[in-house]
């Protein structure tokens, strides 16, 4: 049993690291004879459990209902976007269930059977495909992020979301499962004026997005499952194109149509929609990438500190552009910096988290976090943003996050 014993010290050692070590044993034991909790044998022990297949399609703990998608507080008769409960997620997937949805015109239902993939324009052979020939394609399975362009867009003005969910629950990591974009297209045979490619979606709004035919040849893909099932109806079901990195909006859901040409389309999503004004008067138009971000989780807006101790600062952080090199976290509002430990596996555009160790001791403190992605690029400050690109634009706000803690313990969402 010394395999017991040298955890138990261990646990102690922790206990007294958390500060909890005044929570003795024998306290612990007068509760657990008033309340039947363990060490009693309590009630759950002692009698049979559920069944198998209750239900038969799995879903979580009763007791973590309020782990859920929402709207932001206030979001007016027209909501755009439920978001994902950043603050509440571990690790670095996003459950199906609460991977965040944007759609423009509602969400349609399609059977797999009746779904068709039309290929034309500036290729040798146009092709329809059915389902069933896109799933016969050699498939990858890749873990990616995906964010709106329009994540954190209300918080350039003034501090507007309550929690990390409101701030930056546009987002969203999956592993995802398709074919790549490049052989479906070599199979229709590109011509050599092939430059862009149209995407268009099956959907009411007929999502309708132009791709360089560089990104279409790279990474793209043409995605049927997430996170080992087939993709949600939110998500795209039955197909979706997906642009690891891009802007969220050119991952067209429910891919109907696919027409190459020799320049963009200018639709509606890439000229009134998703181009940014800046102070001068002009646009940019095309931006592609989402840039390096990152966003503390816990303590987040919203939380509260309970008592003073050690606590382990975590976030998120992505890159658009490749992997993430670093994170630094600040808890005096930017003055001083110091590195986070990254969690292994760090993969290339996609959701990495950051640990830092804290300890409170009822101080008000200001906390930040700034990414680094490996090509050099580094998050920058709101100032900096504005400085640099006004305050007119609304879409690819990646500026740092701050998240105030009171004395009390108390964290809210603050400009700093
Ligand atoms: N066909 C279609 N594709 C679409 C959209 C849409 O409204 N229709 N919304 C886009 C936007 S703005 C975003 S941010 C992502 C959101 O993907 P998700 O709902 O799977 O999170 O889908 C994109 N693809
Ligand atoms: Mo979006």
């Amino acid at each position: 049993m010394t395999h017991s014993t040298s955890n138990r010290r261990q646990w102690l050692k922790q206990s007294s690291v958390l500060g909890l070590a005044s929570a003795t044993a024998a306290s612990a034991i007068a509760e657990s004879a008033s309340t039947g909790l363990p060490p009693q044998v309590p009630s759950w022990t002692t009698s049979l459990g559920k069944p198998f297949l209750s239900p038969a399609y799995g879903v979580p703990s009763e007791h973590e209902k309020h782990v859920k998608r929402a709207l932001l507080p206030n979001p007016g008769p027209y909501p755009t976007a439920s978001r994902t409960p950043l603050q509440s997620l571990h690790g670095t997937v996003t459950p199906n269930g609460l991977v965040f949805e944007r759609h423009h015109a509602g969400f349609p239902s399609i059977a797999s059977q009746d779904h068709r993939l039309m290929l034309h324009g500036m290729v040798d052979r146009p092709l329809i495909f059915t389902m069933e020939d896109i799933v016969r394609f050699p498939s990858e399975s890749k873990v990616y992020f995906l964010e709106c362009s329009g994540n954190s867009a209300l918080e350039l003005k003034k501090p507007t979301g309550v929690t990390a969910q409101d701030t930056h629950g546009m987002l969203s990591c999956c592993e995802w499962t398709g074919v790549r974009l490049s052989t479906v297209l070599q199979e229709a045979g590109i011509q050599k004026q092939a430059t862009w490619l149209l995407a268009e979606g099956a959907d009411a709004a007929a999502m309708t997005r132009s791709i360089p035919m560089a990104k279409a040849l790279d990474d793209a893909m043409l995605v049927y499952a997430q996170n080992g099932e087939m993709l949600r109806p939110e998500q795209g079901y039955p197909l979706r194109l997906f642009l690891p990195g891009f802007e969220g909006n050119m991952s067209v859901k429910w891919l109907r149509r696919l027409k190459l040409g020799d320049a963009p389309w200018q639709s509606r999503e890439e000229t009134s929609a998703y181009t940014d004004l800046m102070p001068d008067g002009s646009a940019l138009q095309f931006t592609f990438h989402m840039d390096v971000k990152s966003v503390i989780t816990s303590p987040s807006g919203g939380q509260t500190i309970q008592r003073p101790g050690f606590y382990e600062i975590q976030g998120l952080a992505w890159s658009g552009r490749g992997k993430i090199r670093r994170v630094e976290v600040s808890v005096d509002g930017g003055k001083n910096w110091q590195d986070t430990a990254l969690q292994e596996p760090i993969q290339s555009k996609a959701v990495v988290r950051f640990r830092f160790p804290w300890q409170w001791q009822g101080q008000a403190a200001l906390l930040q976090s700034r990414a680094t992605d490996e090509y050099g690029h580094v998050q920058p400050s709101r100032s900096q943003i504005i400085a640099d690109k006004g305050m007119n634009f609304y879409y690819h706000n990646n500026a740092i996050q701050t998240w105030q803690v009171s004395a009390q313990g108390e964290v809210r969402n603050v400009h700093a």
